[in-house]
């Protein structure tokens, strides 16, 4: 080092806030409900159905309130053909999914293509809530389907 001088340091920059959820296949969403809450003792957080998406989903919880919560996201296929569907036909019921938490999906997609990661959808599409989502290809992240999840603004921590 010249002068005693230091060199500039180029520190990592965070893609990713925090895990948002893990999510389950499931062949019946009230019956997994039922066992989770019942006999796991999580609470229901959020029901809804997403048509694009060919699921119907419930996302429970350890408490009501983010960040506090760890959330789990129940998924049931509404289609055989759908993700979901063809997941549990594949492999039967289990982990499908890990979903990050980001604040700008559209950076955090365009640094990821640009580091060579392959992202399913060209353009985001809507996921629980109104939060825009997009995939990475589990071929691309270790064997593991990763999901990138924006929150709307009023639920982002
Ligand atoms: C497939 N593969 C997986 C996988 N699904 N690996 C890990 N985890 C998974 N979930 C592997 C297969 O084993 C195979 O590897 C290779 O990827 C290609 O699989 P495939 O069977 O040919 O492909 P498909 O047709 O089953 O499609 C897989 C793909 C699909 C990931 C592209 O599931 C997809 O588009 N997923 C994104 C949408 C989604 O999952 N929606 C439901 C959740 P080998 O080695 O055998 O070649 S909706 C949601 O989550 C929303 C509501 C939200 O949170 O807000």
């Amino acid at each position: 080092m010249e002068n005693g001088a230091h060199t500039p340091v180029t520190l990592p920059q965070d893609l990713f806030i925090c895990i948002d959820h893990v999510g389950l296949a499931v062949p019946d969403l009230d019956e997994a409900i039922r066992f989770h809450t019942e006999v796991f003792g999580w609470r229901l957080l959020h029901r809804e159905t997403n048509e694009e998406q060919g699921v119907e989903e419930a996302m429970i919880g350890t408490g009501s309130q983010l960040p506090e919560s760890a959330q789990i996201q129940l998924l049931a296929p509404l289609r055989e053909d759908s993700a979901i569907g063809k997941f549990l036909t594949k492999n039967g019921p289990g982990m499908q999914q890990l979903c990050y938490r980001v604040a700008d999906l559209e950076h955090v997609s365009a640094v990821l293509r640009e580091r060579g990661v392959r992202l399913l959808y060209p353009e985001s599409k809507t996921g629980t809530g109104g939060a825009r989502i997009n995939f990475v290809h589990p071929k691309d992240a270790g064997g593991v389907l990763l999901e990138l999840t924006e929150p709307p603004a009023a639920a982002a921590h």
